[in-house]
């Protein structure tokens, strides 16, 4: 992108200002997004995103989900920043759509977990968003993306991309798709589990880089990446949370015998949710804390399997076996938090 397109694109959203720098943040795998800064004296910065509507069709229904949980959430004690989209609105451009937000001045956004304590600070600002929107129906809200964590569909994706996948990747992950299969009842537990508990609203990707950090005093500072709001239980984002945070070697890690869960972090992240959010769950929630964590880690392995059969056409890649090999970090986190 040169800095006149951008230029252009944000002049709709601020109409007497010009860029004057602008920085492109590849951390997300899936919207593009950029740093931009405005105005010549006292330059002010803000996050522009080009939404990736092939995997967001639903977008105008997503706005309305974040509108509606951001006037709620102002009516509460939420005290972290919820940087929801400028003018509540997104512009098409050339079959584009953007949108613009505030940038959180004096954070930093970390892609691996720092420490225990990072691990419950994130957890706890988690806490808070539950606790204050616990008077709030969450049903009000659009399923933008039907069947997101629903363990059978995933299952059943997979064994339609096993079907049209080309020869050399299905036979590397043969064995690894047999292992899947015998772990169902995980997959089962885990749907069984979010039909029955109560409904909430969920941010549905709570990895760390969707929370930031003050600088100065490391304590929870935003929340963002708000997509993916939606229904659901508790499970799916304490579940994320552990699937993220406890994974040592990172997502991303290619050296998959060093992955491995750390128990101390998944104590942390349930010790600083609970810290909040103790109040407000009921037993049965509780108990299936930690499940959650190994259910998301197989979900989302048969997820970046699933892509790797399909020939990488919803993750972005920057090498050509990086789905396979996120599939066996996965894999090997699953295998750990099994224990
Ligand atoms: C995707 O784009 P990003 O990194 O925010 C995905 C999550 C996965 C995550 C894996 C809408 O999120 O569900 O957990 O990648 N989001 C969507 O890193 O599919
Ligand atoms: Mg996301």
């Amino acid at each position: 992108m040169e800095l006149i397109e951008v230029n252009n694109i944000v002049k709709q959203f601020i109409p007497n200002e010009d860029v004057v720098v602008f920085s492109a943040n590849d951390k997300g795998l899936i919207n593009r997004t950029f740093v931009v800064s405005v105005g010549k004296i006292n330059s002010k910065q803000f996050i522009l995103q080009a939404i990736n509507t092939a995997i967001f069709p639903l977008y105008e229904k997503g706005l309305e989900n974040i509108i509606l949980v951001k006037n709620e959430l102002q009516k509460s004690e939420f005290s972290y920043n919820f940087p929801a989209p400028i003018n509540d609105k997104y512009i098409c451009i050339d079959d584009v759509v953007w949108r613009i937000f505030p940038f959180v001045e004096d954070s930093v956004c970390y892609e691996k977990v720092k420490d225990k304590e990072q691990a419950f600070e994130a957890a706890k600002c988690l806490g808070s968003f539950y606790t204050s929107l616990a008077n709030f129906d969450a049903e009000q809200l659009h399923i933008t993306l039907p069947n997101f964590h629903n363990a059978a569909f995933r299952f059943k994706e997979l064994q339609e991309a096993v079907k049209t996948a080309s020869t050399n990747r299905l036979s590397k992950a043969k064995a690894l798709i047999s292992a899947i299969h015998k772990e169902r009842d995980e997959l089962h537990k885990f749907d069984k589990l979010n039909a029955e508990l109560p409904k909430r609203v969920v941010h549905f990707d709570a990895k760390i880089s969707n929370f930031l950090f003050d600088n100065k005093t490391c304590k929870a500072k935003a929340i963002i990446d708000l997509d993916t709001l939606m229904p659901g239980t508790v499970l799916s984002d304490i579940g994320d949370m552990i699937r993220t945070y406890s994974n040592v070697a990172g997502e991303e890690s290619q050296a998959i015998a060093l992955v491995q869960g750390d128990t101390e972090i998944i104590e942390h992240i349930i010790d600083g949710f609970l810290s909040v959010s103790g109040n407000m769950l009921s037993a049965a929630e509780k108990d299936n804390l930690e499940f959650s964590g190994k259910a998301l880690a197989i979900i989302q392995c048969i997820r970046f399997l699933t892509d790797y059969l399909n020939n990488d056409n919803y993750y972005k890649v920057s090498y050509s076996s990086q789905n396979w090999v996120r599939t066996q970090n996965q894999w090997a986190l699953y295998c750990s938090l099994k224990g």
